[in-house]
């Protein structure tokens, strides 16, 4: 089976299977007979292009595109139009409802293949971007940008279904006298391990751990009450210290360790992402102050 989905919507029946034959060797196609059909396989699969008629019972095209254009979870799918309405108007129409394309039938079979091609490249290169820009080169965990937005959102759902956030900002101890000590190279290569332990130890699939800058990393927990936070805390700085990575360095311990500031509190009116960012920092610096390799909530 190919990746890419190309959703192929026709109230006529003979219409997908020609097309579906024509492009099948590069991608799969998926068949909707109508627009209320299309709308739902398109939220549910997402699909990586939409080929449409226009001229069909129920929702015409046109209107299917404009709720697939107004909806944010399809608003970027492409859309291209395949109709036999040869006018100026229609095709305009088409056009100024976001779609990317729009061609007359009767088409070409190796020009309509052609250009699904390059879409399906194109939507490929998009993807790769989207998740490039979203990634932090260095230790392959989500980066700041994907955190800020990603804390932005966990916040507003957790005020909705009055749960707790747990947010965890983790430092890795004394990396300075280790870079000193082993070099640079070293120093990232250290990084990577922590990164992609932190990232393995986080059980739960709503739970994100980025790089925040430097040696810091910071851990979003959503439905996360104070002691469990402090409790997942404590996993990650045990699981650290079991990579046993040599720090000769160190005044901690004969191996790498992180401090941690944990603290969780129920989004609301009064309570801001600034004010629990500040709150975990402000126990990071107790962490610290404390001896390290150590979680305080
Ligand atoms: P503390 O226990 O108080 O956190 O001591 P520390 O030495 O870790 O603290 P400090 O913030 O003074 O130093 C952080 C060091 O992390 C300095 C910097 O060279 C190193 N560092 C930050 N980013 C990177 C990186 O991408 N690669 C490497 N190799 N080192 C980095
Ligand atoms: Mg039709
Ligand atoms: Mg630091
Ligand atoms: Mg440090």
């Amino acid at each position: 089976m190919h990746q890419q989905k190309v959703l192929i919507v026709d109230d006529q029946v003979l219409n997908h299977a020609f097309i579906a034959s024509e492009i099948e060797d590069f991608c799969t196609p998926i068949s909707a007979d109508s627009g209320a059909k299309a709308l739902k396989l398109a939220s549910r699969l997402k699909p990586d292009l939409i080929l449409m008629d226009i001229n069909m019972p129920g929702l015409d095209g046109f209107e299917v595109c404009q709720q697939l254009k107004s909806n944010p979870q399809t608003e970027d799918i492409p859309v291209i139009f395949l109709s036999g309405m040869t006018d100026i108007a229609s095709e305009k129409t088409g056009l100024e409802l976001g779609a990317l394309d729009y061609i007359r039938r009767p088409f070409n079979p190796e020009i309509l293949k052609a250009r699904i091609w390059n879409q399906l490249q194109l939507q490929r290169k998009r993807r790769t971007l989207e998740k490039m820009s979203n990634r932090d080169s260095l230790t392959n965990i989500a980066n700041r940008r994907y955190f800020d937005q990603s804390l932005g959102h966990e916040w507003e759902r957790m005020r909705e279904l009055k749960h707790p956030l747990g947010l965890l900002m983790i430092d890795i101890d004394a990396f300075k006298p280790f870079n000193d000590e082993y070099g640079h190279v070293t120093g990232d290569k250290a990084l990577k391990r922590v990164a992609q332990c932190l990232n393995q130890s986080l059980k739960r699939s709503g739970d994100l751990v980025a790089r925040y800058g430097g040696e810091e990393f910071a851990c979003i927990l959503p439905h996360t009450d104070k002691d469990s936070a402090r409790l997942i805390g404590n996993q990650l700085c045990a699981a650290v210290l079991d990579l046993m990575i040599p720090h000769g360095a160190s005044t901690v311990s004969a191996y790498v360790t992180i401090s941690i500031g944990s603290a969780s509190v129920y989004p609301g009116e009064t309570g801001s992402i600034k004010r629990l960012i500040a709150l975990a920092d402000q126990r990071l610096y107790t962490a610290k102050n404390t001896g390290r390799n150590r979680v305080v909530h």
